[in-house]
């Protein structure tokens, strides 16, 4: 076999073949919204000194190369591209972000106001660039020019091109494509992270975020970490595996659908309804389950506490929240102690 195209095939991730040489696919947008007002790249939001740079500016801080393997989400790669720019961590530094500053949300100058976002942590752990230049020539205005983001070890979709604002925030806000498309919001290119519903095509996804009617869908290992799906309707949804971790579900309908080891950690699950529901080895720890209907869902192996790595994470119940008495016959005994107490204390119903 052909030593490179080994040497090449242990670098390339699961799922993605080489682009061809000298080829750089163009992907998304081509143009950005208007190039004859000056480029000014503003870093601003939770941080104590905001500032603008043109690019001039942008030039005279430490200029570092990198080479990257650009992995896109639509299954080519490029390996060992050279990219020339400043390290995002010069930026941060000088705009010192406060302690609650989490997240980055990137915008573009772009017809669409087009976007991703990071944790701020991981941007700088992966080396975040901000770029003007590529393989030794400035960077084509359809590849991003004047500025483009290059993330290091991420699908290329959080590569924004025409980078016009660092935004510094405490809650995530999720770029355009992970927020229109379903893609996935970590994109791992070696975990293959690349849609939230592995299973279902673009088109599928786009339509089921935009409806947000999932009834009777097949979601399987959904990703849907700290999303905003307040009103969905996912009755008799297949939902096992999902991660709703942190969703607002508030209003949500589960009637009947399979939630089997769904991750519901600190949901937001005020006046959802989880009728005839199949809960089984689901966590619950720290969800709102105010106003919640539980009734006839099976609990076996669910948890409603757990020991988070902030302290103890314990459901929120009272008098409005419906479930069954039976329910902790279902349960460890330690999830059974929890779940009688709220049942003893004078706001929840008497067990039977
Ligand atoms: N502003 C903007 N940035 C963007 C996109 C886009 O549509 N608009 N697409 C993303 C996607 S999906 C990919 S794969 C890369 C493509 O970059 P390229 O066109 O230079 O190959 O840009 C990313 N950044
Ligand atoms: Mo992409």
């Amino acid at each position: 076999m052909d030593p490179c195209v080994d040497s090449h095939s242990a670098r390339l991730p699961p799922g993605q073949q080489l682009a061809a040489a000298h080829k750089w696919p163009v992907v998304g947008e081509r143009l950005p919204l208007d190039m004859t007002i000056p480029w000014l790249l503003s870093a601003h939001g939770l941080v104590q000194r905001p500032r603008q740079w043109s690019v001039e500016e942008l030039k005279r801080l430490e200029v570092v190369e990198r080479i990257v393997d650009i992995h896109c989400v639509t299954r080519w790669s490029k390996l060992d591209m050279p990219f020339q720019g400043i390290r995002l961590a010069e930026l941060v530094s000088l705009v010192e972000p406060l302690p609650e500053a989490r997240f980055v949300s990137l915008v573009s100058r772009s017809p669409r106001a087009h976007s991703t976002s990071l944790p701020l942590a991981l941007a700088l752990e992966l080396e975040t660039l901000v770029c003007w230049q590529a393989l030794g020539e400035p960077l084509a205005i359809e590849h991003g020019g004047p500025l483009r983001i290059v993330v290091p070890g991420r699908y290329f979709y959080k590569s924004l091109k025409w980078v016009e604002q660092i935004e510094f925030l405490a809650q995530d806000r999720l770029g355009y494509w992970e927020a229109t498309a379903g893609y996935h919001n970590e994109a791992d290119p070696w975990r293959e992270q690349r849609y939230m519903a592995p299973r279902l095509s673009r088109q599928e996804m786009a339509k089921i975020l935009a409806t947000r009617d999932w009834s009777g869908a097949d979601l399987l290992g959904l990703d849907a970490h700290a999303r905003n799906l307040s009103g969905l309707d996912a009755t008799r949804a297949l939902l096992r595996d999902v991660d709703f971790r942190e969703c607002n579900l508030r209003g949500a309908r589960f009637d009947h659908a399979n939630l089997s080891n769904a991750r519901l950690q600190q949901a937001d699950l005020r006046d959802a309804s989880f009728v005839g529901a199949d809960l089984e080895g689901a966590n619950l720890a720290g969800a709102d389950l105010r106003g919640a209907n539980l009734s006839g869902a099976s609990f076996f192996g669910a948890s409603f506490q757990d020991q988070g790595s902030s302290g103890a994470l314990e459901a929120v119940l009272d008098k409005t929240t419906q479930i069954d008495a039976s329910v902790s016959e279902a349960l460890t005994p330690e999830q059974a102690a929890f779940v009688r107490r709220w049942f003893e204390s004078s706001a929840g119903p008497q067990p039977s």
